[in-house]
């Protein structure tokens, strides 16, 4: 199920207006190669998404800010595509997105002269750079769609100083959660609660990470979930000491601990809960007081959050807090900044777009997320819960999901 229509002409309507008299031009992703003939399964842009809901590759919209009338400009299908992929249907598209006003792309060459000559700004997306080289610091390489459209766009006479950034307008709007979203993200919390909650009972059960992940994974599937948001990650003992550990093929031994950080996808949102458990049912003395540890974070994290929270100063002030907890506790990462972010908006991205450096606003759900990773000592732990901001302060989405190590 996607949301109707009107969610995501509302969307455009209201990036319309924060750039009144531009021509804004979002591409939707391109597919990638995964091996030979075969691409990786389509992932759209987010962006395109929230202002489309379609699932188009290489597709682009285009935004009048001055009526705020909006334009698709679709891929020329051949008939290879056509026969293989099938062809692709305009009163799907409209029923959809709400847009009528579909064209071919082509016709965008002649769309972006004609803006230009009527001294018309570009509103758009900068690329991050793109083959040869990795986006910095996560070594791989960026989707093109991004690049590609900003040649066109230099194609057609615009100079540097004539393309406006819009990655902070959209964020802002995507960053505050419109009811439909809430309800949705709520939902992916749930499975995954539930698919966790079946997890715990069968802990015994299971010899290695693969085959937590695997039954977690079908649980998702069975409370209503279209699968995971992102790559779970399933890190026994030492394993939990990488924070984005994702092999996942490792034994679980007794009297370690087990990391889970996983979130299901519900109608494209996405949840993102992390739990520690003790695999043999009982912790040891250091794995119960690092335990508590970890929740008396979060809990200071959670007593600091509402609306106008920025997030950059909040981090700083829970580090110092986590800082002296740890110290206290003779752990090995006490002398070094926290390795990661305590929060992150959550959305259609895992990590999803928002303004870090701004007043946080109503209506923001964010992570809330301490760990305490010491190799030297073979234990990893995280606990995260998903925040909806409100006024005076917050509501915990994922309350119910139980934090017993
Ligand atoms: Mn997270």
């Amino acid at each position: 199920m996607k949301f109707q229509s009107k969610f995501y002409m509302q969307n455009r309507e209201r990036l319309g207006k924060s750039l009144s008299g531009a021509l804004i031009v979002i591409p939707a992703n391109s597919a990638l190669q995964k091996s030979a003939d075969i691409p990786f399964p389509f992932e759209q842009d987010k962006n395109f998404w929230y202002l489309t809901g379609l699932n188009i590759a290489d597709a682009v919209l285009t935004l009048d800010g001055e009526s705020g009338k909006a334009a698709l400009y679709l891929p020329d299908q051949n008939d290879y595509q056509k026969e293989w992929d099938g062809e692709i249907n305009r009163e799907t598209i409209e029923k959809a997105s709400g847009i009528s006003e579909i064209r071919f792309k082509a016709d965008l060459k002649r769309l972006l002269k004609e803006a230009k000559k009527q001294g018309r700004n570009v509103g758009y997306l900068p690329p991050l750079p793109v083959y040869p080289s990795k986006v910095e610091p996560y070594g791989f390489y960026a989707n093109p769609a991004r690049a590609e459209l900003e040649k066109q766009i230099l194609a057609a006479g615009y100079k540097e100083n004539e393309l406006v950034d819009i990655r902070k307008d959209i964020a802002r709007l995507r960053m505050v959660k419109r009811p439909e979203e809430i309800t949705a993200i709520q939902k992916a919390i749930d499975a995954t609660g539930q698919a966790l909650a079946s997890c715990k009972n069968k802990l015994s059960s299971f010899k290695t990470e693969k085959d937590l992940e695997r039954w977690l994974i079908a649980q998702f599937y069975q409370h209503g979930a279209d699968g995971e948001a992102f790559t779970s990650i399933i890190a026994g003992g030492k394993n939990a000491a990488t924070i984005h550990y994702e092999e996942n093929n490792a034994p679980l031994e007794e009297n370690d601990l087990v990391l889970l950080d996983v979130g299901a996808k519900v109608d494209g949102y996405a949840a993102d809960i992390s739990r520690t458990w003790a695999i043999g049912g009982s912790p040891s003395k250091r794995q119960s007081e690092l335990w508590d540890a970890c929740l008396d974070i979060q809990a200071y994290a959670l007593s600091q959050l509402k609306a106008g929270v920025i997030i950059r100063e909040y981090q700083k002030d829970v580090e110092n807090y986590a800082l002296k907890v740890l110290k206290k506790l003779n752990c090995s990462m006490a002398d070094k900044p926290f390795p990661h972010g305590f929060s992150h908006h959550l959305g259609l991205d895992v990590h999803d777009a928002g303004v870090y450096d701004e007043p946080l606003p109503e209506g923001a759900v964010i992570t809330v997320e301490p760990g305490i990773y010491l190799p030297n000592e073979g234990i990893g732990m995280r606990v995260e819960d998903n925040i909806l901001i409100t006024k005076n302060g917050y509501k915990n989405l994922s309350e119910n999901i139980p934090k017993v190590v």
